[in-house]
């Protein structure tokens, strides 16, 4: 045993400084061994770790003594040796910045090996030449994805660090992509700044001993969980139905969470819940099923809503009959749904809404459901929203449902700050392809409200911004180091498009694996893993304990791979500003600052962090005490109001009435919108669904977080992660329901193409009951595998073909899900003679297409 060494890693994908998963990793001859749970016990502190436990009905709730890892954490080390990592700096064969750059080959071209000295040099001189030519804000920085997390290593922000030395950039701002219809609506009608989720202070007590029912409406409390927070959530349903609390799943598939603990699955159409949820209020009214005490002492505005919900504003009266035609939920099943949520204590449960919080018109069943919630007493004991992820996150006051910790470690001190607010040239995710290659000017410029990151700052969604801003030019050249814009956002094919605009001179992507954007890079820097990196971290979104530690390095880099941050530094160094860089401070230096400002420093010395390697923070002593999610606003509403303008819940917005009087989509107050002015016909009422004739839901995927995992061989032999095809290429699953396959001829195994306007991508069929008929399912996020550039993908990477559009006029949010699609069954081999190139790519069995088959031979 001796020659083991172990490290202390946080495995989770949640972005700077939050982690979640940590784990004991061991190592030997300078190779990773095993990933192991972290045991909290073996790492308590001298005071002990106050272990909690939630008491409800007879049983117990209690801390685990390790922690609980996702398969993520467990196999990340594959990913580590996996054959698709880029070892070596490259160029594009055909990209001479002296001379022909070729851009119209970007995707197509392959790559060559270069030096560090060379990609340094021509990045700094291209910087450089930018700079002169038009401004630093002509660089753009692409710089927010998720991915391992790191705190001093990036990837967040080391570029953008860099490039501010010499002037600035133009940064691509988070749209609050992953709380969209709760940042666009529900804020509106309950407040809850930053991002418009509900409070979740001591909710899991709470939901414990007062819940008799809870709804996990667009909600797998299996699978997303495992990006942030391990299998914590799930081991809690678990609980609650060992107490005896109703798990029902509103969802268009039986997804995982619903598989394991649903007792009843309700099957809706994939974003026609505004209709479902109307009608259960038209239920509640013609009943008398509601809170009306509550509703005058907690609420404004509630009559223009009851105008939407009895069809005297459109003509529609909102019956459950009605609702059925829309949302494909029997009416008599909304009628009881209704009734009994009206009977017993009923909160709902997300992870972060569903898809449907993600397509388009987001906003409304978002804040239909505050809506509903208010119309019950929200925040009366076990009626509240419950979040099933992201403990302590993105909170204004340390909200979580999980208990309270003793205190937040907080690593901010050392990271390179990243905010929207502080920017003068931005551009919003969503409209990043139109930025790119747009005809805009000063003159002529592109314009929308919102340059969040992640709902901060919070008073965005009222601000117009302009590309190019106001002093700057357009965009020149792209630095990315979070190189999945193709395969996360919609319209990937149209940012493909983009990337071969004249405007955009050079692009340079920084990377682990060779996938997705950077196949349309010009220069690749490789880059580490976070085994090979000694940094400090934090996890404060397990749910068990929050913790802080030192995670030295595990094993040496691999190939000639850096940091993100080494990467900004070699640039750095060429350009003669490293010591502005690095503010003199080595690595070592900013481990011992962040520690020093992290709340560790109150408990224990700097020598003692680094001898035990770790701090677990002990469960606060008081925290059974903390008021449960909205129970203020509850008891009352005069000392403790919301954060919307009067305090209360706004079912008729007047801000919204005044800030956007001329907006027929998000109005102030909500509706059912069956097709707008953005979105005229993507729903399957319309004479679209002719041509495509099945929504698609495109979730979050069971086998990955987003595009990171793809090529994990552990995942991709498991029968739902892949489909094998007749050719033997492991192919994305389309789950299809029986009723829909008998009629299209496809039966499991078949391989299909997923096609709207936008293009096609393939898939391999998966027939199942465990989708409703009219819909088909595939997750996002694999990686792309270009049949025909900006046309076609047979890696199965939907996004390429979402609609290219915003949520609504006035909401720059992503339509990811939830839109028409067409589906048939398509031959292999067929397609492998049309397109021989594409189906002849060097591909390796196990991990899929691996970096060989973009190298120049
Ligand atoms: N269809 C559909 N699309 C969606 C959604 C949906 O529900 N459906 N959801 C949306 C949501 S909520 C989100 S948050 C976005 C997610 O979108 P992103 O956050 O953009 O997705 P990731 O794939 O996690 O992107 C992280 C990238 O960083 C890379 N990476 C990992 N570690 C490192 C590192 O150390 N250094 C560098 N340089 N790179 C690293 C990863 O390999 C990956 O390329 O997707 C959105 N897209
Ligand atoms: N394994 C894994 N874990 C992850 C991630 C990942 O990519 N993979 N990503 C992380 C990130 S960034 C985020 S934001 C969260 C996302 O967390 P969520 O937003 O909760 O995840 P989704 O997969 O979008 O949706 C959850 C469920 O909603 C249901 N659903 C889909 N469409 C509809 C609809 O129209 N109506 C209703 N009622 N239900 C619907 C589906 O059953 C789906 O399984 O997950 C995080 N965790
Ligand atoms: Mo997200």
């Amino acid at each position: 045993m001796s020659d083991i060494k172990t490290t202390i890693k946080t495995l989770g994908f949640c972005g700077p400084c939050t982690a979640s998963d940590p784990a004991e990793i061991d190592v030997k001859d300078g190779k990773i061994l095993r990933t192991r749970p972290f045991r909290y016990t073996d790492h308590a502190p001298k005071e002990g770790l106050n272990a909690w436990t939630i008491k409800a009905r007879g049983k117990e709730f209690r801390a685990k003594e390790k922690s609980e890892i996702s398969p993520f954490a467990l196999a990340y080390k594959q990913r580590v040796y996996s054959p698709n990592r880029i070892l070596y700096p490259l160029k594009r064969v055909d990209f001479d910045p002296n001379g022909e750059r070729n851009i119209q080959n970007r995707g197509k071209s392959k790559y060559v090996r270069i030096s560090w000295d060379e990609a340094t040099d021509i990045i700094a001189r291209e910087v450089l030449r930018i700079k002169e030519k038009y401004g630093m804000n002509s660089i753009f920085v692409q710089s927010d994805g998720h991915h391992a997390v790191k705190t001093i290593h990036g990837p967040r922000g080391t570029q953008g660090a860099l490039l501010d030395i010499l002037g600035g950039y133009t940064l691509q701002a988070r749209n609050p992509d992953s709380w969209e219809g709760w940042y666009w609506g529900a804020k509106h009608i309950w407040g809850q700044d930053p991002v418009g989720q509900g409070n979740q202070n001591n909710l899991f007590l709470d939901v414990a001993r007062n819940s008799d029912m809870v709804l996990f409406w667009g909600c797998d409390v299996v699978t997303t969980p495992w990006g942030w927070g391990g299998h914590f959530p799930s081991r809690y349903c678990f609980f609650l139905r060992d107490i005896g609390v109703r798990q029902i799943y509103i969802c268009p598939d039986v997804n995982y969470g619903c598989a394991v603990h649903g007792n009843k699955w309700i099957p809706v159409l994939p974003n026609t819940d505004s209709a479902l949820q109307l009608a259960i209020a038209h239920t509640w009214i013609k009943e008398d099923l509601y809170d009306q005490e509550y509703i005058a002492t907690h609420a404004v505005g509630f009559g223009t809503f009851v105008n939407q919900v009895m069809g005297r504003d459109d003509g529609i009266e909102k019956t459950p009959e009605w609702a059925e035609t829309v949302c494909g939920v029997p009416a008599r099943t909304i009628k009881a749904l209704a009734r009994s949520w009206a009977k017993q204590n009923t909160s709902i449960a997300h992870c972060n809404g569903g898809s449907f919080i993600r397509s388009t018109y987001s906003h409304e069943p978002a804040r239909l459901e505050v809506a509903l919630l208010g119309m019950q007493a929200l925040g009366k004991p076990g009626r509240n929203q419950l979040k099933m992820m992201e403990y302590q996150l993105f909170s204004l006051d340390s909200q979580m449902p999980a208990p309270r910790a003793q205190f937040i470690p907080d690593l901010v001190s050392i990271l390179f700050p990243y905010a929207a607010d502080t920017r003068e040239s931005l551009v919003t995710e969503t409209l990043v392809p139109e930025a790119l290659a747009g005809d805009y000017s000063r003159e002529n410029p592109l314009t929308w409200y919102g340059c969040t990151c992640a709902g901060v700052p919070v008073e965005d969604q009222f601000r117009k911004i302009e590309y190019p801003a106001p002093g700057c030019e357009r965009i020149h050249m792209v630095w990315t180091d979070s190189p999945k814009w193709t395969s996360s956002w919609n319209g990937g094919f149209k940012f493909m498009d983009a990337l071969h605009s004249e405007h955009i001179e050079c692009v340079v992507a920084q990377h682990i694996w060779m996938e997705d954007d950077c196949l349309l890079a010009d220069i690749i820097l490789p880059v580490n893993t976070k085994f090979e990196e000694y940094d400090i971290n934090c996890d404060i979104t397990s749910g068990n304990y929050n913790m802080l530690l030192i995670e030295e390095q595990s094993i040496p880099p691999l190939g000639e791979s850096k940091s993100d941050y080494e990467c900004a530094m070699a640039v750095a160094e060429k350009l003669g500003v490293l010591q502005e860089l690095t503010g003199g401070e080595s690595i070592a230096d900013k481990v011992k600052k962040g520690f020093m400002n992290s709340g560790v420093q109150d408990y224990i010395s700097f020598e003692e962090f680094k001898e035990q390697k770790c701090y677990v923070v002990p469960a606060a002593e008081d925290w059974e005490e903390d008021v449960a999610g909205f129970y203020a606003f509850y008891s009352d509403p005069e000392n403790f109001p919301l954060t919307t303008p009067s305090g209360k819940l706004e079912y008729y917005s007047q801000r919204l009435a005044e800030s956007f009087p001329e907006d027929t989509e998000r109005g102030p107050y909500p509706k059912w919108i069956e097709k707008g002015e953005t979105h005229p016909d993507e729903r399957l009422s319309t004479p679209r669904s002719e041509s495509y004739p099945f929504l698609l839901v495109s979730n979050h995927p069971h086998w990955r977080l987003h595009s990171q995992m793809d090529d994990c061989a552990w995942f991709r032999e498991i029968k739902t992660c892949k489909v094998k095809g007749p050719d033997g290429y492991a192919y994305e699953p389309v789950w299809i329901n029986p009723v829909d396959a008998q009629k299209l001829n496809i039966k499991s195994g078949d391989i299909v193409k997923l096609f709207n306007e936008g293009g096609w991508v393939l898939g391999g069929a998966y027939v199942t009951e465990r989708i409703r008929p009219q819909v088909v399912l595939q997750d996002h996020g694999a990686r792309i595998d270009p049949i025909v550039l900006g046309e076609s993908d047979r890696g199965g990477s939907n996004n390429l073909i979402a609609p290219k559009k915003i949520t609504s006029k006035n909401c720059a949010g992503e339509v990811t899900s939830g839109y028409l699609v067409g589906i048939e069954k398509v031959d292999v081999f067929e397609l492998a003679q049309r397109y021989p190139e594409a189906f002849s790519r060097k591909y390796d069995p196990e991990t899929g297409v691996i970096v060989d088959a973009w190298l120049a031979e």
